[in-house]
């Protein structure tokens, strides 16, 4: 049987990862950090699974994680766990280099001497390419971050390929696109829309304040980002990969269209724009090219932008029907 260990269980692609490989048959491995109130929800239908295993330990700790990998002896490592939301990486950008870009650095450290023979995956992101040197953005696309959290993943990426040539281990970076679903953090602009067009259509909300609506942003669906995740594991040789779907949507189309699901005629009606949601330095627009995915992984993406949309839409107005203020 295999054993996987994951950082980050508790998020939204933690959380569809473990459930990939419990399907898998894996042993899953998940760390968890200690805070005062438990932050399960995600994977609360998984807690009781005979194969999965919480491990408590935190980033920012290296004892914990090196502990951890030497007890284990996991096969695969992936490492998802950062502060992963742009807009709080100006306020806490020392945080945000301590978790998202140290963090990496301590749990490769935790491979290397607590199981080098683990293949590990680290979770880098389009917000590398920032303000972007080439449309689409592709693997050899030089980087420009536009945020601590943009910087914090540079560091995080060169690391990864920095430990691959210098000790041999199997490491490899997947370059993802924004990847959504109903499990997305409800600070995130896709959650923050679809729930606020449920609630305004169940009447429990007016509007919803939102920044720029001109950003576009390369939206996929999370559950088909966490399995090509587990196939860049699977190859011969490690190598790193752009994951997207190769289109680009504007923050305003996804009003537009979540609204459509909801049965909202005019969008303009529930929109205010408060700029405090206005970012110092924006991306403006991401798309990529996923070719080299498609080619060796034999990855697509199985669902379409207006698809997902719905998806999330209908998954908020179920919630917000049964849910009580
Ligand atoms: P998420 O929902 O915000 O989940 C982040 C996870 O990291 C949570 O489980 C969180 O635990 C954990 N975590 C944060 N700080 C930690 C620490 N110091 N020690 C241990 N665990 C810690 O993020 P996601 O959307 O699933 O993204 C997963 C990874 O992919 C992240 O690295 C993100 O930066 C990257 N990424 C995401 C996207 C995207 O579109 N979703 C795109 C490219 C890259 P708690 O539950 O305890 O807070
Ligand atoms: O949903 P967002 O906060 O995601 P962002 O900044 O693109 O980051 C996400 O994707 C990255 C991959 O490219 C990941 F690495 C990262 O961890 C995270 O998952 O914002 C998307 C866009 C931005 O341009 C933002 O300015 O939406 C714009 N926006 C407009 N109004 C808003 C809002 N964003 C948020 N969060 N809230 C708003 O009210």
């Amino acid at each position: 049987m295999k054993k996987a260990f994951i950082t980050g269980t508790t998020g939204q692609d933690g959380s569809y990862l473990a459930e990939f490989l419990l399907d898998k048959g894996y042993h899953v491995y998940g760390l968890t950090r200690r805070t005062s109130t438990q932050s399960f929800a995600r994977i609360k239908h998984l807690i009781h699974h005979p194969k999965l295993t919480l491990v408590s330990g935190d980033l920012i700790d290296q004892h914990s994680l090196t502990y951890a990998i030497q007890r284990i002896k996991p096969d695969e490592v992936y490492n998802l766990a950062a502060q992963s939301f742009v807009a709080a990486s100006w306020e806490q950008p020392v945080l945000t280099g301590e978790f998202t870009a140290l963090g990496v650095t301590r749990v490769l450290e935790a491979v290397r001497l607590g199981y080098p023979k683990a293949k590990f995956y680290q979770a880098s992101s389009s917000e590398m390419f920032g303000k972007v040197r080439e449309v689409p953005q592709r693997e050899t696309t030089p980087f420009y971050p536009r945020s601590p959290y943009g910087v914090a993943k540079v560091y995080g990426h060169w690391i990864t390929i920095n430990y691959r040539e210098s000790f041999n281990i199997f490491a490899v970076s997947g370059i993802l696109f924004n990847h959504e679903s109903p499990r997305r953090g409800l600070e995130f602009v896709t959650r923050k829309i679809a729930n606020a067009v449920a609630r305004i259509k169940l009447g429990k909300q007016q509007y919803v304040e939102l920044g720029n609506l001109e950003s576009k942003r390369d939206w996929g669906y999370a559950r088909d980002y966490v399995k090509a995740m587990w196939l860049m594991l699977q190859q011969d040789k490690p190598e790193d990969y752009v994951i997207a779907t190769g289109e680009t949507h504007s923050v305003k189309e996804f009003l537009q269209l979540s609204c459509q699901a909801a049965g909202i005629n005019d969008w303009h009606s529930v929109y205010k724009h408060n700029p405090a949601y206005d970012r110092p330095a924006e991306v403006d627009s991401l798309v990529g090219d996923a070719t080299k995915a498609k080619k060796k992984l034999h990855w697509q993406p199985s669902i379409s932008f207006p698809e997902l949309v719905k998806l999330m839409v209908e998954a908020e107005l179920k919630l917000e029907a049964k849910t009580e203020d």
